[in-house]
């Protein structure tokens, strides 16, 4: 999964149309790079991020979805948490709704993803992306990330999405220290074994450059070791910014795996 931000450069007056420009050209590089599926981000889930509003972040995701459905077969994600974008989103052709707060932020909000057949992706965060890095704590957190994914699983069956299009994803970094990010990587069999795919998302995170001592243009190797790591523990998708590297080292991991 090859991720595409569309945030508008706010220094240029071409705003919106010079950043989905730029994004179009990032997804059909990435396209180009190998990958099979394209998340499309228009607000920032990064820590200490302050929120968009609804009409802001259709107007930067939609016309871009439409554009990449217009021209490639890949798979769609948006990566977003609000029930609008959703559902235009779903409109415009997507194939995964990717949302860090596992549909959780509005009321019946799976009601919409259940009223199509796309996949849902539902992320394990705790707290939320202003304030989750200031003081993560958990009694286990292996098991209180498997209870809450358990917990999402069945609500998002109970409205309607079927099973098999559900993927779960621990949430790197999204309300974790250090330590608790290597604890998830090292047991993250414990996900595999659900039986949903697992979807794992460390390129190029703060926790990679917290031990290599790396700002984030350095962080490739690392982010190929855990891409290495989470496949060989059994997830299905890695969500990276770098997708020609991330390609080969997946490829020679399951050459040797299958
Ligand atoms: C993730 C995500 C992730 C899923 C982001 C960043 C932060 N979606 N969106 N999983 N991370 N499903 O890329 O650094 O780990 S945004």
């Amino acid at each position: 999964m090859g991720i595409v931000n569309v945030t508008p450069d706010s220094f240029s007056d071409g705003g919106l149309f010079l950043s989905q420009n730029n994004a179009f050209k990032q997804a059909k590089q990435l396209i180009a790079e190998g990958a099979d599926i394209i998340d499309i981000g228009g607000e920032s889930t990064r820590p200490g991020a302050e929120p968009v509003s609804v009409q802001e972040e259709l107007d930067r995701v939609i016309p871009l979805v439409e554009k990449i459905r217009a021209e490639f077969s890949v798979s769609i994600s948006v990566d977003t948490s609000k029930s609008l974008v959703m559902r235009e989103a779903i409109a415009a052709g997507v194939d995964i709704i990717n949302d860090v707060m596992a549909l959780t932020g509005e009321d019946s909000i799976a009601a919409v993803a259940a009223s199509d057949t796309v996949k849902v992706c539902l992320m394990h965060m705790q707290g939320e992306p202003r304030t989750m890095q200031k003081n993560p704590k958990y009694d286990n957190v292996i098991e209180d990330i498997k209870a809450f994914l358990l917990m999402r699983t069945q609500a998002c069956i109970n409205a309607g999405i079927t099973s098999n299009r559900i993927i779960i994803d621990p949430g790197f970094g999204f309300g974790k220290t250090v330590v608790h990010n290597l604890l998830l990587m090292k047991n993250l069999q414990v996900f595999s074994q659900l039986g949903y795919p697992v979807l794992v998302g460390i390129s190029r995170k703060s926790f990679i450059g917290n031990i290599l001592n790396k700002q984030v243009t350095e962080r490739l190797y690392g982010s190929l070791a855990l891409a290495v790591l989470a496949i060989s523990k059994g997830a299905s998708i890695i969500r990276t910014h770098d997708v020609a590297a991330t390609v080969d080292a997946l490829k020679m991991t399951d050459a040797v795996l299958n």
